[in-house]
């Protein structure tokens, strides 16, 4: 009895000084105090060899042991679960994030979307149509005859050749679709990409990008038109540039022009990139042909308009100095992550 007593005695100061460093350690002190076949088990079940008189004081002081132990692990598992809870918010929020890469547009969708803007501020606006297309929406009713060049196999895809479907040219096409909807007046916008089956090199690819605009109401004007487009290129270029008007043939206009602005690389002196004009060409416009508004059911005698089209990878190529088109289509990233809003 006395010996099993000091044994409790200093067991019970191994418990009172006990500290679990981790919840390893807390778990193999639980299973040396109070597993199955742990030391407070093991006490206790020297009762049988306690004399009779001596159990009632025995099985207390024991109770006692057992009770330390339990609320020295109950009081450890708490502190260690604590710090556990502390380690997982050790992360310090004052640190700066990952950073996540950040996208960029295309250069072609920058130069696009800054074209529609500016006319969007003069209440154009944006309609969209197929790429694949019939004869119809683009040619006949754009009133090219059955033997112009363009459509040739040599410059359109064909994907049918009877009846005759194809990829677009132009955005012409939407054109001809709103203007069959009979909803005037129309002020429309037309970005999209056309098809042309052309020779790749540096300066042309078999697609490219157009925004057309087609403008029809009653007492539509040549003036307007210019009036328009100065605004458009002072908008685009800034306000020293200057424009000019060459007179042009399309079979849909009449009359048609194509529009240059000065050089802004050389501000009309004469340098490589306006092959030493001074000039850039920009745009092709003109009147719409009466013969357009009858195939889509306008009344030429009451409506009239203007219509203007320019390519979107030109300008870019001039805005970025990229001298290469085909790189805006191999979707290198080293090229495409160097463009940021303009
Ligand atoms: C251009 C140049 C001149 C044009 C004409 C039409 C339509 F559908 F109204 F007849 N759409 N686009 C046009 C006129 C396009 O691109 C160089």
């Amino acid at each position: 009895m006395e010996e099993i007593l000091s044994q409790v005695k200093a067991y019970s100061e191994e418990i009172t000084s006990f500290t679990a460093s981790d919840a390893d350690s807390l778990e193999q002190f639980r299973i040396r105090f109070l597993g199955v076949k742990g030391i407070v088990k093991a006490m206790m079940g020297e009762m049988k060899n306690v004399p009779v008189d001596q159990k009632k004081e025995f099985g207390q002081t024991m109770n006692g042991f057992k009770q330390l132990a339990e609320e020295k692990f109950a009081t450890e598992k708490e502190r260690i679960d604590l710090m556990g809870a502390g380690a997982a918010e050790q992360i310090d929020f004052t640190l700066p994030g990952t950073p996540l890469p950040t996208g960029s547009r295309h250069p072609v969708t920058l130069m696009r979307n800054r074209i529609v803007e500016i006319f969007q501020r003069l209440s154009f606006t944006v309609a969209e149509g197929p790429e694949i297309e019939d004869d119809w929406h683009n040619f006949t009713a754009l009133n090219l005859d059955e033997n112009h060049p363009a459509r040739d196999m040599q410059d359109t895809f064909y994907l049918s050749t009877d009846p005759a479907i194809l990829l677009r040219t132009h955005t012409s096409n939407v054109q001809i679709r709103e203007m069959e909807k009979q909803q005037l007046p129309i002020r429309i916008i037309c970005p999209g990409r056309v098809y042309r089956n052309e020779t790749i090199s540096a300066r042309s690819h078999c697609f490219f990008h157009q925004v057309e605009g087609l403008y029809i109401d009653e007492n539509v004007s040549f003036a307007d038109l210019k009036q328009t487009l100065y605004f458009f290129v002072r908008e685009m270029f800034g306000e020293d540039v200057k424009v000019r008007f060459r007179p042009s043939y399309f079979p849909f206009t009449e009359p048609s022009a194509e529009m240059d602005i000065s050089c802004m690389l050389c501000k009309g002196d004469g340098c490589a990139v306006c092959k030493r004009t001074g000039w850039l060409e920009i745009l092709g416009c003109g009147m719409v042909h009466p013969n357009v508004l009858k195939n889509c059911g306008i009344d030429p005698e009451k409506y009239t308009g203007f219509a203007f089209g320019m390519g979107v990878e030109r300008p870019a190529l001039l805005k970025y100095g990229i001298t290469d088109i085909r790189l805006f289509s191999e979707n290198d990233v080293r090229f495409l992550e160097q463009f940021s809003g303009i």
